[in-house]
């Protein structure tokens, strides 16, 4: 038996959770069109015959502005020394930023794990543009291969994996072979609907989502789930609610579509919204939601 653990780091936004999805093959992560929508390590298995390889997806890395955003980056930071592995993501925007300086800095600092770097995206490009974004990246001297994708397409996403095989040596099955992730059912449950709340908002609302499953009740066909979207502001709370609740209502519409499949029962899922001022301030707010390190 093979198995490793792969680490997914990037800055937001660039597919690290859609190459997650489409590498395992099911929807593991959450992804969004909103820069910083995964905000715990996310651990996606994949599983042949002999080799298990646990792929994590991280949130993505940026310059916090608040507690979650700390919590978010730091995350994403740890789990650089857990992993045998290291995916860097980038998209089809040239770098140059500080943002890419501070990761390539990270990556430069991590000794004796193999780094591949993935361009993704490459449906949006022209294979001039790939080739520069390829060159600026490959003149850091720091990745052992380069490889361009289109998570969204499932383009590429195998070469990734036999990319990464080589470099996973025996150890243990760390999971049953028929497992893709070991999220908890409720988990998946909370973040099926913070996904179908982001679809559904503009602008500054997003970021400031967190949900809470309050009753997660199974009986024999059915599956009650009670959940508490909450904001940050009384005004937002407007705008998740929307006019005549249609705008809450369509939100958990599309949130039990994909649930009642996931848990094999018809859902009643009943969702309410709360206002929590400037929790993502809060080290304590942010940890009461479960953005906190497992050990703490
Ligand atoms: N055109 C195109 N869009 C993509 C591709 N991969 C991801 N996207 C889109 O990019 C957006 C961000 O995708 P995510 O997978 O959520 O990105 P992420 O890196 O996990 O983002 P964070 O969790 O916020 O750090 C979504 O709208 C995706 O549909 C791709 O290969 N091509
Ligand atoms: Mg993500």
């Amino acid at each position: 038996m093979r198995s490793g653990f792969v680490g997914i780091i990037g800055r937001p936004n660039v597919g690290k959770s859609t190459l997650l999805n489409s590498i395992i093959g099911e929807k593991v992560a959450i992804t969004s069109s909103k820069a910083q929508t995964t905000r715990n390590a996310i651990r996606g298995i994949y599983n042949e015959e002999g080799l298990q390889i646990v792929f994590i997806d991280t949130p993505g890395i940026h310059k916090p502005k608040n507690a979650l955003g700390k919590y978010l980056t730091d995350t994403a930071i740890s789990t650089l020394k857990q992993v045998d592995v290291i995916l860097l993501i980038v998209d089809e925007k040239l770098s140059g930023g500080p943002g890419d300086k501070y990761i390539l800095d990270l990556l430069k600092q991590v000794k004796n794990t193999p780094e591949i770097l993935v361009i993704n995206k490459i449906d949006k490009i022209a294979p001039d543009e790939y080739l520069e974004i390829y060159n600026e990246y490959d003149a850091e001297g720091v990745f052992d291969h380069i490889v361009g994708t289109s998570a969204l397409n499932d383009q590429n996403t195998d070469v990734v994996i036999d990319m990464i095989k080589p470099y996973i040596n025996e150890g243990p099955q760390y999971f049953p072979p028929d497992l893709y992730t070991d999220n908890p059912m409720k988990f998946l449950v909370s973040e099926i609907i913070r996904e179908k709340a982001l679809m559904y908002l503009n602008d500054e609302v997003p970021h400031g989502i967190a949900v809470e499953i309050e009753r997660y009740i199974e009986k024999d066909n059915v599956t009650e789930i009670d959940a508490t979207i909450y904001c940050e502001k009384k005004s937002h709370k407007g705008i998740i609610i929307g006019a005549g609740g249609r705008k809450l209502k369509g939100i958990g519409k599309a949130a039990r579509l994909e649930i009642e499949p996931l848990v094999g029962t018809k859902i009643f899922l009943q969702l309410w919204v709360k206002v929590k001022e400037n929790w993502r301030e809060s080290d304590i707010m942010v940890s009461n939601f479960g953005y906190k390190k497992d050990n703490d």
